[in-house]
C-alpha cells in the first residue's frame, strides 16, 4: 500500500464514481451501436435492485475456449507473418468512433485524408514518434497494411486463419472491408478463419481499429473523464495502476493454414514418478462433423536431439496416455544440473488410407506439480521461489514483443540466480512463456486485474472470462506453477468477499492442476476478503519506502510479523510478492539515503534477514523483489521518468544492488539445492594466510 499516494488514489476513485455516469451517458448518446460492438460483455442483464448492485446471480460462466494453438509450420501447415511496417491513423480524440460511422475500413486509410504514420508491428504506438498527442492519445487508432495470400493456399481442404498475439485493449479487424473479428482483452491471443474474406494470389487489405479506453468493467479498470484544457474539453484516461497504459498491436500477427480436418486444440497433463514420466493428452479435432475419414493418431515424443523416445499409434484420437521410462523431468533453474528440459510432442492425425491429415508439434516439459498447506512441490521436491515482479516494458517499443529483450532478460535472470517471476500485472507474451519453459524459470501467471475496485457483475463476468482465456493459453507450459487472479484489489471492501468467492470457485474449476494465488496489500490480513479463497497467500509490502521511508531499521520485525500473521490466519504457504525501493542509477550516498543505490542495497539486505527468519518456519516459500527493471508509468510527481524500483535499469544494466541480490539468490540455490556457485560471485580481496 502506498501511503503517500492515497490522496491521489482517493481523488481518482471519486472521479471514477462521479464520471462513470457521465461517461456512460455520453458514450450511449455518441455511439450506442458501436459500443455494443466493442462491449466486453455479451448481452449482460442483471435484475438486482439498486440496493443490491453486487448480486452476481445473473453472471454467466464463460464458454470454454477451444483452439488458438500457437501457429507452427509442419508438413501440413504454413505460417506467414504480417509483422513489419504498417500504416497508422490516429482517430479523433473527441470523436473516437468517427471512423466506424464513416466506414474507414471500407477504403484505404490514406483516402481519409488524415495523417499517415508508418509504425512497426509489434510495438506500442505511444513512444515511437515525438508526437505528444500520439503518446497520450485516448480513444481509437487505425492500423492498415496490404498483404498477399499465396494462391497455393486456395485449395479445397485448406483453411486460412489470422491470429493476433495481443492487441491492447479492444479492437475490431476488417479484411478487404469486411468485418473479420473483434476482441476485447489486452495481452491475450485471438484468431479467426478468413478463407471467405481473402483473395488468394492477390493483394488484400487489413484494417484494425484499436481502442485503448478503459472503463469500470474492463480488466484492468479505468475511467475516461473530460477535463478542461487550454484548448477546450479533452478526454483523459484515469486509472490507479502504476504503469504506462501502452496501446497498439503488441504481439505478432500471423496468417496460417490448417487442413480442413485438423488438430484444433491440445491439452496436456504431465506427471513424474521416480524414473517414470507420464503425459495424458486430450485432442480436439476441427471439422469433425464432416464425413469421418480419420482413423488414428500417431504420437511421437522427441527428445532435445530430435530422437524418438516413445511412439504410440492410438485409434482413439481424442485422448491417450504416454509413459516415458527414464524420463528427463523438467526442473527449475539451479534445482538440477539440466534445468528446463523440453521434449517435443508430435501429433499426426491419420486417415483410413494411412495418409497424413494434419501434423502439429508441441514443446512439453514433463514434471509433477503439487501443493499442500506448507509448500509447492515440483517432482516431489519443495521449491523456494527467488525472483521478481516484472513488466513488459522497454524504451521506444513499450509493450511490443521484442525477442532481443527477452533474450537479455532471461540472461540476466540466470546471471542473478533467480528461478521465478510473476507476470505482474497481466499475461506476458507466448514467446516469453516458451523462454521460461526452456530456461527453467517458474512463472506465477497473473491476469490483468490490477487495483480492482467497484465489484459489479459485469466486471466479474469479464474477470472470469479473462482468467478462462489466460488458463487456456498457458495450461500446457511446464513453467506455470500458479495462477494469480488479481494484484492489490480493494479487498478490504465487504463486497469483495462474494466477488472473490465466486471468482475463485470458478477459477479453481478450470485451474489445470495449479494453485490459486493473488497479491494482497491490505494493511492487516484479517481485513482481506479474498485471501481465504486462495491456495497460496501472497502480499506486497514496502517497509522503509511507503511505510517509514528512510528507516532501514524498521524492516525485519514488521516483515516477519506480517508474514506470520498471514500464516496464522490461513495456515497456507506464504510468499512476499513485492518489496522494494525506488533507486536512481548513479546516485550514491554514504550513509545511505532514500533513492540512492546504497539505500536499495541496504533495504534488500534487511529483508533477507527477515526472510531467513521466516524460512526456518517452513511455510514461507518465496521472495520477489519489486521490480526486475525500471519501467515507465503515467506522469506524476512521485515518479522520476517512471518507477525506479528496478534492480536493473530500463536498459537492462545492473544497479549496485544487483550484485548483492545475485549473491543471495545463488547462495540460496547452493544451500537449498546444492547448486554450484558461479566463480565470479565474489571478487578476490585478500589471502588471509599471507
Ligand atoms: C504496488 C503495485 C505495483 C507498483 C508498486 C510501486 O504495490 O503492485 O504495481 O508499481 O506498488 O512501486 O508503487
Amino acid at each position: 500500500m502506498r501511503v503517500t499516494r492515497n490522496s491521489i488514489k482517493m481523488r481518482t476513485i471519486i472521479c471514477f464514481a462521479i464520471t462513470l455516469i457521465c461517461v456512460c451517458i455520453l458514450d450511449t448518446i455518441l455511439s450506442h451501436n458501436v459500443e455494443d460492438e466493442l462491449s466486453t460483455t455479451h448481452g449482460f442483464a442483471h435484475k438486482c435492485s439498486f440496493e443490491q448492485i453486487y448480486c452476481y446471480d445473473d453472471v454467466q460462466l464463460p464458454k470454454p475456449t477451444v483452439g488458438l494453438l500457437y501457429p507452427r509450420a509442419s508438413e501440413t501447415r504454413e505460417v506467414n507473418s504480417l509483422d513489419g511496417v504498417w500504416e497508422l491513423v490516429r482517430g479523433n480524440a473527441s470523436d473516437p468512433l468517427q471512423g466506424i460511422r464513416e466506414k474507414w475500413f471500407g477504403r484505404s486509410l490514406r483516402s481519409t485524408g488524415r495523417e499517415i504514420i508508418k509504425v512497426p508491428v509489434p510495438a506500442s504506438y505511444n513512444d515511437l514518434t515525438v508526437d505528444q498527442e500520439l503518446r497520450d492519445h485516448v480513444g481509437t487508432v487505425w492500423y492498415e497494411r496490404h498483404f498477399f495470400v499465396p494462391s497455393s493456399w486456395n485449395m479445397s481442404g485448406t483453411r486460412t486463419w489470422i491470429r493476433f498475439g495481443s492487441i491492447h485493449y479492444a479492437c475490431i479487424a476488417w479484411i478487404n472491408g469486411q468485418r473479420a473479428v473483434k476482441h476485447s482483452f489486452g495481452h491475450l491471443p485471438f484468431e479467426v478463419e478468413i478463407g471467405r474474406l481473402v483473395k488468394y494470389g492477390q493483394e488484400n487489405r487489413i484494417t484494425i481499429m484499436v481502442d485503448n479506453r478503459l472503463s469500470n468493467s474492463t480488466i484492468p479498470q479505468g475511467a475516461v473523464i473530460n477535463e478542461s484544457s487550454d484548448n477546450g474539453s479533452v478526454a483523459v484516461q484515469t486509472f490507479t495502476f502504476d504503469f504506462f497504459n501502452y496501446a497498439g498491436i503488441h504481439r505478432s500477427v500471423q496468417l496460417y493454414t490448417t487442413p480442413a480436418k485438423y488438430i484444433k486444440d491440445i491439452e496436456l497433463k504431465t506427471q513424474v514418478n521416480k524414473q517414470m514420466g507420464r503425459i495424458d493428452y486430450r485432442l480436439w479435432i476441427g471439422n469433425e462433423q464432416e464425413q469421418d475419414v480419420s482413423k488414428y493418431i500417431n504420437v511421437k515424443l522427441l527428445d532435445r536431439d530430435r530422437n524418438v523416445v516413445t511412439h504410440q499409434l492410438n485409434r482413439n484420437y481424442h485422448n491417450g496416455t504416454l509413459l516415458i521410462p527414464n524420463v528427463k523431468p523438467w526442473w527449475p533453474y539451479l534445482m538440477h544440473p539440466e534445468p528446463g528440459y523440453m521434449y517435443t510432442l508430435e501429433f499426426q492425425l491419420m486417415a483410413e488410407n494411412d495418409l497424413l491429415l494434419d501434423s502439429y508439434q508441441l514443446p512439453v516439459g514433463i514434471r509433477s506439480l503439487n501443493w499442500d498447506n506448507n509448500s509447492i512441490y515440483i517432482n516431489g521436491q519443495p521449491i523456494y521461489l527467488r525472483g521478481f515482479g516484472k513488466h513488459e516494458d522497454s524504451d521506444i517499443r513499450g509493450k511490443g514483443l521484442d525477442n532481443a529483450l527477452l533474450t537479455r532478460d532471461f540472461s540476466l535472470l540466470k546471471w542473478v540466480g533467480a528461478n521465478a517471476y510473476r507476470t505482474s500485472h497481466y499475461p506476458y507474451s507466448e514467446e516469453s512463456m516458451e523462454f521460461a519453459d526452456e530456461h527453467g524459470i517458474m512463472i506465477i501467471d497473473e491476469c490483468a486485474s490490477v487495483n480492482t475496485d467497484l465489484f459489479q457483475p459485469e466486471l466479474l463476468q469479464n474477470h472470469m472470462s479473462y482468467l478462462e482465456q489466460l488458463i487456456h493459453r498457458d495450461r500446457n507450459h511446464a513453467s506455470v506453477i500458479a495462477w494469480s487472479i488479481a494484484n492489490e484489489p480493494r479487498t478490504q471492501k465487504p463486497e469483495a468477499k462474494d466477488y472473490f468467492g465466486k471468482l475463485a470457485n470458478y477459477t479453481r474449476s478450470i485451474a489445470q492442476g495449479r494453485p490459486l494465488t493473488a497479491a494482497s496489500n491490505v494493511d492487516k490480513p484479517i481485513k482481506c476478503m479474498m485471501s481465504a479463497f486462495l491456495d497460496i497467500i501472497g502480499f506486497n509490502r514496502y517497509n522503509s519506502w511507503y511505510h517509514n521511508p528512510g528507516r532501514t531499521d524498521m524492516i525485519i520485525n514488521p516483515m516477519f510479523e506480517e508474514a506470520l500473521s498471514w500464516r496464522q490466519l490461513h495456515q497456507k504457504p506464504v510468499i512476499v510478492f513485492e518489496y522494494g525501493a525506488d533507486t536512481l542509477e548513479g546516485y550514491h550516498t554514504l550513509p545511505t539515503f532514500i533513492w540512492s543505490e546504497e539505500y536499495q542495497t541496504t533495504m534488500l539486505s534487511k529483508h533477507f534477514q527477515a526472510f531467513d527468519k521466516l524460512r526456518k518456519l517452513k511455510w514461507f516459500i518465496g521472495e520477489f523483489v519489486w521490480n526486475f527493471a525500471d519501467f515507465k508509468t503515467e506522469q506524476t510527481y512521485t515518479r522520476v521518468g517512471g518507477n525506479k524500483k528496478g534492480v536493473f535499469t530500463r536498459n537492462r544494466q545492473p544497479k549496485y544492488s544487483a550484485y548483492l541480490l545475485r549473491q543471495r539468490y545463488h547462495m540460496l540455490a547452493s544451500k537449498l539445492n546444492n547448486a554450484s556457485l558461479p566463480t565470479d560471485l565474489f571478487n578476490y580481496i585478500i589471502d588471509f594466510g599471507l
